[in-house]
């Protein structure tokens, strides 16, 4: 079978599943939302990791459907744990530049928030910077549609692309997530240590909230609150978990 033809029969036989990041404000007790993160675990196999079937996933066009899938699996997710009463947290999903360019992305996150019955913005659709600097022109009119829905939009990967925060707020963006390879030296990369403080300050000046991502020690958490990051995210704070880990975990932290 063709990677393509499998990635097809693994979403019809649901082994497809997602794990959840949580993020947690600065301070890292109140946990804020999760992110929503692609599994693949064909039977009697490993767990493939989305690093491996991502790229095929969006030269095939199968991350489309697939996509549909991650946005309404995490949107009914949110809903249980909504109804189990856990307070309001956002669920991030990622999305690729191929689902942005694709005309029904707007109608099916509007069908998901309409099935699921979940506040808008507690969904976030989280946008590579690359992503959107493909081509800008068309990327703002479908961000405007998402952002007239009322979903919140971030930046992922932020500092790895090329764009300037002066171009990103013709967007309407809500966060920015400082990519994890300028959180990994933060403590001993005087350069690294430099954008990460820059990024949030600029960031802020601008009315977006910084979310930073990888962060694994206590003293790379310690350093982004120093300096104003809104939230946080990263192995030192929790793992992706699955469904259920990641049920007991929130309910623990609520
Ligand atoms: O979970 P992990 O760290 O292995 O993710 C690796 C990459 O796959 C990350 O860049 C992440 O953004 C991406 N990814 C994970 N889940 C999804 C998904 O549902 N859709 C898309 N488009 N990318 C995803
Ligand atoms: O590109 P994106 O930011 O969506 O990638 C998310 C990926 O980052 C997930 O695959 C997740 O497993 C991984 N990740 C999350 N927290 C950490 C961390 O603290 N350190 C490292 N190295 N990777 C992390
Ligand atoms: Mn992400
Ligand atoms: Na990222």
């Amino acid at each position: 079978l063709s990677i393509e033809a499998r990635l097809r029969q693994a979403l019809a036989r649901q082994e497809l599943s997602l794990h959840y990041q949580p993020q947690f404000a600065a301070d890292g007790e109140r946990a804020t939302g999760v992110e929503a993160l692609l599994r693949w675990q064909p039977p009697g196999e490993g767990m493939i990791e989305p690093a491996r079937f991502i790229t095929i996933a969006e030269e095939t066009g199968m991350i489309v459907p697939i996509g549909a899938w991650v946005l309404g699996e995490a949107c009914r997710q949110l809903r249980r744990w909504l109804d189990a009463g856990l307070p309001p947290l956002r669920v991030a999903v990622n999305l690729s530049a191929r689902q942005l360019r694709n005309a029904e992305l707007v109608l099916t996150v509007r069908e998901v928030l309409a099935e699921t019955g979940i506040p808008p913005q507690l969904l976030e659709l989280e946008i590579t910077e690359s992503a959107v600097m493909d081509k800008p022109e068309e990327a703002i009119q479908v961000l405007q549609a998402l952002k007239q829905m009322g979903v919140t939009l971030a930046i992922d990967d932020f500092g790895t692309g090329y764009s300037s925060l002066a171009y990103l707020k013709l967007f309407p963006i809500d966060h920015l997530k400082i990519d994890r390879s300028f959180v990994r030296d933060i403590e001993r990369d005087p350069n690294d240590a430099a954008i990460a403080v820059s990024t949030i300050a600029l960031a802020h000046s601008l009315g977006l909230r910084v979310v930073a991502e990888g962060v694994e020690t206590a003293a790379q958490l310690q350093m982004l609150r120093r300096h104003g990051c809104d939230e946080v995210q990263g192995f030192f704070l929790s793992r992706p978990l699955p469904a259920e880990a990641a049920t007991q975990f929130l309910l623990r932290r609520q």
